[in-house]
């Protein structure tokens, strides 16, 4: 399979690469280091994430063409779905990218639906980022640090810093190397994990005073509202990291939060310590994800919402 997608880019020119609608540190640092390896190919790689970047991830080696909003619509020899378990994870219009040249799918995701041309799937992989690596090896690029960095960062952020279960021989392996192509692990990880805002404590100040634990202590919920964002000047990009931080709890499995996108509409995010599924959870309201970390969204008042999740959590 890598083979055939080398080929492809080895007889191509003009590439799409594409990720998910709120993008992470994977989705980033997968795509900006496939745009540097087809850029040092001499190829015509575009990027579209229909979101634009959270500020930590501004450090990053920004490629010239990345486009925001809309999809640049054209023909390509191929067009890159990363990081995605279902192509409408690209967000709006893109049923159009199956019009535009032969999908490739390389994901991780357990749930992924194989919707592309060619589908790359590894579900034991850490990362999207682990599998490109692969890639970039079959065709025997160099580890620029352009691509070196973004690699890193996306591997160190979709492992939460080396701690998730995702965590492999092959992660470290992958990112020992990349620190021999430059990349200095504190300043990744001080760029990630210390460069927020003073307002984002503030905002986590008001979401933790809303925190309620659930069955003996194992399940945490916490919620963000339009009113804490209008009351500490931010916006949904400074709750990135609030629910690991209620998930750092002793003894708490499962680790929720609810962020109000309108009055009957809320965004969920979990996260879970070892066994318990959280993907399994949000399947049952349409959303998805990994065993450790999902999403879903949920229509309802604050009310509602929260009953149909302690529903679904069994809690009394
Ligand atoms: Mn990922």
């Amino acid at each position: 399979m890598l083979q055939e997608i080398r080929d492809i880019i080895t007889r191509g020119e003009k590439f799409l690469i594409t990720a998910h609608i709120d993008p992470d540190g994977d989705a980033i640092g997968s795509a900006f280091s496939l745009y540097w390896v087809l850029e040092s190919l001499h190829k015509q790689p575009c990027i579209y994430l229909r979101d634009s970047l959270p500020y930590m991830y501004e450090f990053l080696p920004r490629p010239q063409r990345v486009a925001h909003g809309e999809i640049p619509e054209d023909q390509y020899d191929a067009v890159f779905a990363l990081d995605c378990g279902n192509l409408f994870r690209v967000g709006k219009g893109y049923e159009k990218l199956k019009e535009m040249g032969p999908v490739i799918n390389v994901d991780h995701h357990m749930t992924n639906e194989a919707f592309g041309t060619i589908n790359v799937i590894d579900p034991d992989a850490s990362s999207v980022a682990e599998i490109l690596y692969r890639l970039y090896k079959t065709m025997k690029v160099a580890m620029t640090f352009n691509v070196a960095i973004n690699v890193y960062t996306a591997i160190f952020t979709d492992t939460g810093s080396f701690r998730y279960s995702n965590t492999n021989s092959q992660a470290f392996l992958i990112c020992e190397e990349m620190t021999r192509s430059g990349v200095a692990p504190s300043y990744v990880a001080q760029m990630v994990h210390e460069s927020h805002p003073k307002e984002r404590f503030l905002l986590l100040g008001l979401v933790l005073a809303t925190l309620e634990t659930h069955k003996n202590d194992t399940i945490a919920m916490a919620m963000v509202t339009q009113e804490m964002f209008r009351r500490t000047n931010t916006s949904k990009e400074h709750t990135e990291g609030f629910v690991e931080s209620v998930k750092e709890i002793r003894g708490i499995d499962v680790a929720v939060l609810l962020r109000e996108i309108t009055g009957n509409q809320y965004k969920i995010s979990m996260r879970s310590k070892g066994n318990s599924d959280v993907a399994s959870i949000c399947n049952l309201f349409g959303g998805g994800g990994h065993r450790n970390a999902a999403g879903c969204t949920i229509n309802g008042t604050i009310v509602e919402v929260k009953d149909r999740l302690k529903e679904a959590f069994k809690i009394e």
